[in-house]
């Protein structure tokens, strides 16, 4: 499924964080920025030494006591496909009344104005905070995507040209995909390929600025 916002395409896509094809993927690390289970564990595993040492230097130079949540930091890749790896800190779910949506719109934020600042083409985010901090998923979903659109938005010319959302499982897709289509109108109407051509043909826009299709 794919949205156009500006000159990005969202994308969202199911699959493993550390095999995407694009410039930069985002970790969903913890404040130690030393490793974990899950998205973090695997990135750091699968990208090896070269990771390791350079979260230690930002840890040593930058932020000795840990990353606050809401932040984002960059390294390079390493042995992963990506160029580049934005480590940011979602929330640790506590009820939600905790500022927990403002600090995951700001992880989503800063990883975008991040990739943006280096230049970035394409970034994949996992669902960040939706495993072992327990962000409920559909939840996490809406505040991704508003997220996502409004830092789009705030950087213009500068945002990259892909976003992409990798859901880990199906059924995280389906129910990510389902977000999606309630979040933005154009796929509300769920067009199929052969009538979204239709619709391209006739130079019709869905949803001005929004142009969508599936
Ligand atoms: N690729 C894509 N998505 C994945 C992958 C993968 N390889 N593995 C898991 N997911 P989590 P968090 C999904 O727990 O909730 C770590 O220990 C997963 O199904 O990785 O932000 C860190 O060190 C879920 O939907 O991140 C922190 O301590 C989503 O990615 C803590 O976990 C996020 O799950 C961070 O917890």
């Amino acid at each position: 499924m794919r949205v156009k916002v500006g000159k990005t395409s969202i994308v969202l896509a199911k699959g493993d964080i550390t095999d995407q094809d694009v410039d930069a993927v985002v970790n969903a690390a913890n404040p130690s920025l030393m490793g974990g289970g899950g998205v973090d564990g695997a990135i750091h595993r699968k990208g090896g030494p070269q990771i390791d040492e350079e979260c230690l230097e930002i840890r040593r130079s930058q932020y000795p006591d840990g990353l606050p949540p809401g932040k984002a930091v960059i390294t390079r890749g390493g042995k992963l496909k990506a160029r580049y790896v934005i480590h940011t800190v979602g929330p640790v779910w506590k009820g939600g009344k905790n500022g927990e949506a403002e600090v995951l719109a700001a992880a989503y934020r800063n990883s975008l104005a991040l990739a943006a600042q280096k230049g970035l083409n394409s970034i994949a985010f996992p669902a960040i905070s939706t495993g072992a901090y327990g962000y409920p998923f559909e939840d996490a979903c809406r505040v991704a995507l508003q997220a996502i659109v409004q830092e789009l938005n705030e950087l213009g010319g500068s945002a990259p040209e892909e976003v992409r959302l990798v859901m880990f499982t199906e059924g995280d897709f389906d129910r990510c995909a389902a977000l999606m289509r309630s979040f933005f109108p154009g796929l509300a109407k769920t067009l199929d390929r052969n009538r979204w051509l239709k619709v391209c043909a006739r130079g019709s826009r869905l949803a001005s600025p929004l142009c969508c299709r599936l």
